[in-house]
């Protein structure tokens, strides 16, 4: 299966994510795709293209919008009959459009397979989906899918943490799984948008000047990299961990089952790790509205059904994906966000190069 996180992106969807992910389903062929969320850029429905022409102004109008860009993400995979599950990041739910309107219209594709909620006190997208052996005889895996965070539509603002009651529906849910299977457990993985603040245990001090990315904490600044005993991968921001601690880790750890919580948010963060026995797995962005560096991309995860516990986890970047050669480094200049500094030059360029050309096309035939 497939991890795409964070591809965000508007009803005007960006060309060069497209092209990757078509790829990335092409040559992967995926049996299932998991968005980990900021599956839109919820906040920015309303924007014009170019200045303030075309702006929404009806929720309607904001709805209508929210349909073009799911359906960027989701077409790709109706098409090629790929189903998917996906979860809510904090831009998603950041418009007049409610999480539970916003799941109908994610449902509406056959090939969506997200569950039915488990508990209404949950969010629409906190549930698990079994997997069963390819006999259909037994559940062999489990995808715990978690909501991180919401908007309250009245207050205006976003608020990041798991719900308490999430946590407890875990817990009962891991318990269940204990007794039916004499205390063994159905292994599984948890995906959740935000990473979860213990994630932080990755990293260490390191001295200034070495690489590492300065973190401020309390007072000071301090520079940080992911501790080579404990993760393998890149940090390339600070980690915006959840804001609040509900215990979720806690209930991870002391049930077991878990064999990594995978999240996305940290766009150019994209990492493997393992603290205090818990794995977490960082995954980069797919988004090229939205910034990020050239670990944009997504990540694969391979499963054994006679050896689950065992799985497999690959990342793809662009590069590997589309190559690294002329035409698709060309094309990630003018089309990834943050490239605006050789994008301008490389315009301005070619103008003066074409603008030279013809001077001295039409010179030659003026003698
Ligand atoms: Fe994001
Ligand atoms: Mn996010």
């Amino acid at each position: 299966m497939l991890q795409v996180s964070d591809p965000q992106d508007l009803s005007f969807a960006n060309h060069t994510m497209k092209a990757m992910l078509d790829k990335a389903y092409d040559t992967i062929q995926p049996d299932l795709v998991v968005f980990t969320g900021d599956n839109i850029l919820g906040n920015h429905l309303r924007d014009a293209r170019f200045g303030t022409y075309h702006t929404i102004k009806t929720d309607a109008g904001e709805k209508r919008r929210m349909i073009k860009a799911i359906d960027h993400i989701i077409a790709p995979l109706e098409k090629r009959g790929i189903p998917f599950v996906f979860i809510y990041g904090n831009h998603d739910d950041v418009n007049s459009i409610t999480k539970e309107e916003q799941a109908e219209i994610f449902k509406s594709y056959p090939t969506c397979v997200m569950p039915e909620q488990p508990d209404p006190n949950l969010d629409v997208d906190t549930c698990y989906l079994p997997l069963y052996s390819s006999d259909n005889a037994k559940e062999i895996f489990r995808l715990w899918l978690f909501d991180s965070a919401w908007h309250d539509k009245k207050e205006k603002r976003t608020y990041e943490y798991v719900k308490p009651e999430a946590v407890k529906w875990f817990k009962e849910c891991c318990e269940a799984n204990k007794r039916s299977t004499n205390g063994i457990g159905i292994p599984g993985l948890l995906f959740i948008h935000i990473p979860l603040p213990e994630q932080m245990n990755l990293l260490e001090p390191c001295p200034n000047g070495t690489g590492g990315i300065r973190i401020r904490l309390d007072d000071s600044e301090t520079a940080y990299r992911l501790n080579s005993k404990l993760a393998v991968g890149a940090l390339g921001e600070p980690p915006c961990v959840l804001e609040k601690n509900t215990g979720l880790f806690d209930a991870v750890k002391s049930d077991g089952s878990v064999l990594a919580i995978v999240s996305g948010h940290d766009h150019t963060n994209c990492f493997d790790g393992t603290w205090n026995g818990v794995r977490f797995i960082q995954t980069a962005c797919a988004s090229f509205r939205c910034y990020g560096d050239r670990n944009r991309g997504v990540r694969l995860f391979e499963l054994d059904e006679e050896n689950p516990t065992l799985f497999k986890t690959t990342h793809f970047t662009y590069s590997d994906l589309c190559g690294d050669g002329f035409l698709s480094n060309l094309r990630y200049i003018m089309d990834a966000d943050g490239m605006q500094k050789y994008k301008y030059p490389l315009l301005a360029a070619t103008a003066i190069g074409l603008t030279g050309i013809t001077t001295g096309i039409i010179k030659y035939f003026r003698k």
